[in-house]
């Protein structure tokens, strides 16, 4: 079995370890399978490239090559071009995307220092795997330092429409750089579309088959792997009996009797004002639910340093602020915001807790928290997940309500469905649900996207 090398911006915390995240934990299993190797950014920072160095560890059987970022590197690579650059362009947000050449050059010199940290630790007959939008172009860096290996790229993002992405300045040299790799693999059939029609329409490329491109002279292959959670894991923390005591702590004693809840990192791209507008119309249009329905937001802090992250959380707060002004009473507040990280145990029990599931980004990949919201489910009870069509989760997820996240009047609907809904109707919805979570799960999500990698040299040798 050949070698699997995955290059990430961030590798599994070996303090911490895996927790019970579907990527950190499907990308282990894989790597520990075949002993792996995992490189990337270890979280530190430091003041210039003289204090720059690579450090190795073990972990599990598998080995962690890490290195710090220079101050330089922090807001050009990863705050600027990553998350200021290409994190909105790909969510459809050009209005909130700025472009730099510092940026730029500082995201290619990162993506070269991988490039040049990986290529002495390669064996001819690795697979290598390089993961998301900050390292789109580590394996056209691995060509040019004559690395022949397979060597595949997973976009955890959507990919935008091509009109959307050819506003982008630098473009051009970041799908020629995709072209490099021999499997392209998307979370779902509209970012494979979108992708192919761009390399069609802009660059002259020819479809060979459905997952197949040619471009630029070569073969290109792409997939469809979306992303999955580890289910049985998920489980066994959200029916654990520590869960039963801490969903008694958060819930019972509570004011409210309708627990809905939305789990998300504090990004512009999951909707959250958006879903707080929703609730108020929710409150509006079905005055009996005042004093008995409460929105609890979870929304944890991230890229703290970035303007619009800053404006998001500061219009969030007015929001909450505003609301609960306005319906809340001495004893009942209806949007209950905590802005921090909490643990997976808090997560599940507060999943199972629920009544409804409330996930509506405006633009997503996939979306684990909507998997583990039914993972965490009572079979025999079980919440609603009401899922914007625009997360990635909604291609398979079909029997969750499916709205549109702009609509408030929609989603206020979808909340009161789901409320109201028969405990019959949510068990058959909730069975179709889990049987699809299981059908594509972390396990199975790097097990075909690894297969398909393999295929791809096999059938070029054959
Ligand atoms: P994210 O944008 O981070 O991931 P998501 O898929 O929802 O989004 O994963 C978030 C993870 O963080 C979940 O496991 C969730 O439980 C956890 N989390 C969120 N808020 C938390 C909090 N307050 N405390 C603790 N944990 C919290 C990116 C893409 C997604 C894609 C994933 C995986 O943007 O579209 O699904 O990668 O490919």
């Amino acid at each position: 079995m050949n070698r699997l090398v995955v290059a990430s911006n961030r590798v599994v915390d070996p303090e911490c370890g895996p927790g019970a995240g579907g990527l950190v934990v499907s990308v282990l299993e894989a790597l520990r399978n075949r002993e792996g190797l995992w490189l990337g950014w270890n979280g530190e920072i430091v003041a210039s490239e003289e204090d720059l160095s690579i450090s190795r560890q073990n972990f599990e059987g598998i080995t962690l090559v890490v290195t710090p970022l220079t101050e330089a590197d922090y807001n050009e690579y990863y705050l600027g071009f990553s998350n200021s650059s290409l994190w909105p362009v790909h969510h459809y947000r050009l209005d909130l995307a700025k472009f730099t050449q510092e940026s730029a050059e500082g995201y290619r010199r990162v993506n070269d220092r991988f490039a040049d940290m990986l290529h002495p630790l390669l064996k001819r007959t690795d697979l290598i795997w390089a993961h998301d939008y900050h390292l789109i172009p580590l394996g056209a860096n691995l060509r040019e330092r004559g690395v022949n290996n397979a060597i595949g790229f997973f976009l955890h993002i959507p990919f935008p429409p091509p009109d959307v992405l050819a506003a982008m300045p630098e473009h051009g040299w970041l799908i020629d750089a995709l072209l490099q790799y021999d499997l392209v693999g998307f979370q779902t059939s509209v970012d494979q579309a979108n992708f192919c029609r761009f390399v069609c329409e802009f660059l002259g490329g020819k479809m060979r088959s459905q997952d197949t491109l040619f471009a630029a002279g070569k073969t290109l292959n792409t997939g469809v792997f979306p992303v999955g959670i580890d289910v049985d894991a998920f489980i066994s923390i959200a029916t654990s009996p520590e869960a039963e005591v801490r969903i008694e702590r958060l819930y019972r004693r509570g004011e409210s009797r309708v627990n809905i809840l939305g789990v998300d990192r504090l990004d512009y791209s999951k909707g959250l004002p958006d879903r707080l507008r929703a609730f108020k119309r929710f409150l509006e249009l079905y005055p009996q639910h005042r004093k008995a329905a409460t929105l609890m937001q979870i929304a944890s802090p991230t890229r703290e340093d970035v303007q619009a992250y800053i404006d998001i959380r500061r219009e969030l707060e007015g929001l909450s602020g505003e609301i609960n002004g306005e319906f809340g009473d001495f004893d009942w507040t209806p949007v209950r915001y905590i802005h921090r990280l909490v643990s997976r145990e808090t997560l599940a029990a507060l999943y199972r807790g629920s009544q409804v599931g409330l996930v509506t980004p405006l633009r997503d990949g996939m979306n684990l928290v909507a998997k583990e919201y039914v993972a965490a489910q009572d079979e025999n009870d079980p919440g609603v997940l009401v899922l914007s069509r625009f997360a990635g989760a909604a291609e398979a997820l079909e029997e969750a309500l499916i709205v549109n996240p702009y609509d408030t009047d929609e989603v206020a609907q979808a909340i009161q469905r789901a409320i109201t809904m028969s405990r019959d109707e949510r068990m058959e919805r909730h069975q179709a649900l889990i049987s699809r979570i299981r059908l594509g799960d972390a396990h199975s999500w790097s097990k075909k996207f690894i297969h398909a990698l393999e295929a791809c040299r096999c059938c070029t040798a054959a």
